[in-house]
């Protein structure tokens, strides 16, 4: 479910929000969903249920049917996660937190990402642009509320990978200050640079500024 908040368009398989698996892998997990007697099929173990390719899979109440509809609607209410500029915040050595920010370059509202991709919970300190600011939970588990610190890190429990907790969703409560770097490498309408704290790479360019060109 990363693909739905990172830059770029999100894109889900025929079958994925159904659990298919396949015994080819991708290319092979694109079972009928209706309740059919193919043979390799009815032996398959689909995610997430302990339904067969025997029974009908039109299922909207399936678990991944549910998260994919629940991101779907989190990434339609912000225009930041389709078309803002994103920045890369954190990442852990090994399994762990992985968080980045989108910016919308006219919201100027600054979304922190965190995905957790190991077994427990985790808490890191994500750099942001703004000390001591509030940033509100949107998505995920988690206090409704969290402050970045002095050093303008926001700390960050993060919940284990499960399939209705697979990313945290904040945003600061108010605009960033920010001005637009012009130069030959970044387009103007790309990504924002902060009047304070560190500047985000220039090659992170925002998915508008990547669509345009
Ligand atoms: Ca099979
Ligand atoms: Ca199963």
């Amino acid at each position: 479910m990363h693909l739905i908040v990172d830059r770029g368009h999100p894109v889900g398989d025929y079958g994925a929000e159904q659990g298919f698996t396949g015994d080819g892998g991708d290319k092979d997990a694109r079972e009928d969903m209706f309740a059919n007697a193919v043979p390799v099929y009815e032996d398959n173990d689909l995610i997430g249920t302990d339904a067969t390719t025997s029974d009908d899979n039109f299922d909207r109440r399936h678990p991944l049917y549910r998260a994919i509809r629940d991101f779907a609607a989190v990434y339609d209410r912000h225009p930041a996660l389709r078309s803002g500029a994103q920045i890369h915040r954190y990442s852990s050595d090994g399994p762990g937190v992985y968080a980045f920010s989108r910016i919308d370059r006219d919201e100027r509202i600054d979304y922190v990402v965190a995905l957790n991709n190991s077994e427990q919970a985790q808490t890191a300190s994500i750099p942001t642009y703004v000390a001591k600011r509030p940033f509100q939970r949107v998505y995920g588990q988690g206090a409704d509320q969290v402050r970045s610190a002095a050093n303008t890190t926001l700390p960050l429990t993060v919940p284990p990978r499960s399939t209705r907790t697979t990313f945290l969703l904040w945003t600061l409560l108010r605009k960033l200050d920010l001005r637009l770097k012009k130069s030959r490498s970044t387009p103007p309408n790309a990504t924002p640079k902060p009047t304070r704290s560190s500047a985000p790479n220039s090659s992170q360019r925002s998915a508008r500024s990547r669509r345009r060109s």
